[in-house]
């Protein structure tokens, strides 16, 4: 028989990957969507089709639609995606974020704890929650002290530790799977590996048509010394399944190990296109910059490989192949340059 999984989050970048993931592995997939005013399912359309997916109205910040929904479905699994995810709005609304990201997580293990403790829960986590806390290696793993310097890490904290309390204090299979950055063809277009590789979609249509470089567009970002370790979200979701599949729940770390800025992001992407001199079309507002900033991060994912047997496919080169074929090609009506 199939297995049940509740996704929280399914119409957000992760959310939709994870899908096609268990729907693959004949999952009954329920996914909660917020009722909005304009459509919010353009990353799960082609999935819509599928009878193994439910969609329910319903929030995170609600917990009688949470609690209605897993009563009514009675889920194997519930994989907790949902989150007010973009750190820089944190900081301009920190009680919402709180609410969604923090107390929403505790919303969903109360409704697992008190009527469906034998629910496997994954929580995602993030590497955010380290802010600026640093291995002696320069690496942070599972053991590295979280020292979180937005309102969204704070909240993360908080539903990361209420996940490891209610595994240890009513033995719910409540696993963390602490995330470092991973993208996509998907990604929302405030990230910033999105909003450059947007951008430089609109770069490359302008100068294929031949139209005058003083005239080309300009790439307005915040600070680009910031190092983050990207991987790709299709190898991460994988990760997601295999956390929730052991006998143990357990945390674990998902990264690629390596470390770049958001100038080396710049560079790479600007090279898919032929220019080489990237500070010309780049321009720095305070705007984007943030209160707190978290400098450096690069993951250790040597539990997930040890005892999942779990590595990333998807090198940051390609990552951003990927994402920079993918925006000109939604632009539209162009050739791509030979070497994306
Ligand atoms: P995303 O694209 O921003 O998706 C967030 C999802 O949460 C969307 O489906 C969104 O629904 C939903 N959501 C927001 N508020 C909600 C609420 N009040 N009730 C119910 N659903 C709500 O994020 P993502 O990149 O897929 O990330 C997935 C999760 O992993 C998030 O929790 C994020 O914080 C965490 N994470 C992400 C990364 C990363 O690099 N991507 C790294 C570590 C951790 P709408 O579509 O209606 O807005
Ligand atoms: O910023 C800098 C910015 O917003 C990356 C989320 O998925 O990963 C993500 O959080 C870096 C930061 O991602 C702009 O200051 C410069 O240093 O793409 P981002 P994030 O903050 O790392 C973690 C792991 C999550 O959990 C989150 O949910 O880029 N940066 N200029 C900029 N960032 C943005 N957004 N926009 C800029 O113009």
């Amino acid at each position: 028989m199939s297995k049940t999984a509740i996704v929280f989050g399914i119409t957000g970048q992760d959310g939709s990957y994870l899908t096609e993931l268990l729907l693959e592995k004949d999952y009954h997939v329920v996914g909660i969507t917020r009722r909005v005013s304009t459509g919010n399912t353009g990353r799960i359309s082609h999935l819509m089709d599928s009878p193994q997916l439910t969609l329910v109205e319903g929030d995170l910040t609600d917990y009688s639609s949470i609690l209605r929904t897993i009563e009514e479905y009675r889920p194997e699994e519930v994989y907790n995606l949902a989150a007010m995810s973009h750190v820089g709005t944190s900081f301009d609304q920190p009680l919402l974020s709180f609410d969604v990201t923090g107390k929403g997580c505790l919303n969903i293990l109360e409704v697992i704890r008190d009527h469906s403790p034998f629910t496997r829960f994954y929580q995602a986590s993030s590497s955010e929650m380290f802010g600026d806390s640093i291995r002696g290696d320069g690496y942070q793993g599972e053991d590295t002290l979280f020292n979180p310097q937005s309102p969204y890490a704070i909240a993360k904290v908080a539903a990361h530790q209420a996940s490891k309390l209610y595994r240890q204090s009513y033995g719910i299979h409540a696993s963390c799977g602490i995330l470092f950055n991973h993208e996509s063809e998907r990604r929302g277009g405030r990230f910033v590996t999105k909003k450059i590789t947007k951008y430089i979609a609109r770069l490359n249509k302008h100068l294929v048509l031949g139209r005058p470089i003083e005239e080309a567009p300009i790439l307005t970002l915040g600070n680009l010394d910031a190092k983050r370790d990207w991987g790709h979200a299709e190898d991460y979701v994988k990760a997601m399944w295999l956390i929730v599949q052991q006998d143990e729940p357990d945390d674990y770390v998902v990264a690629t190990g390596e470390a770049h800025s958001v100038r080396d992001f710049l560079e790479t992407a600007f090279s898919k296109i032929g220019v080489e001199n990237y500070m010309d079309f780049v321009t720095q507002d305070p705007k984007y910059m943030r209160p707190s900033e978290v400098p450096y991060l690069r993951g250790d994912y040597s539990k997930a490989l040890a005892r999942l047997s779990w590595k990333p496919e998807v090198s940051f080169d390609k990552l951003v192949d990927r994402m920079v074929k993918y925006d000109i090609m939604e632009l539209g009506e162009l050739k791509c340059q030979d070497s994306i």
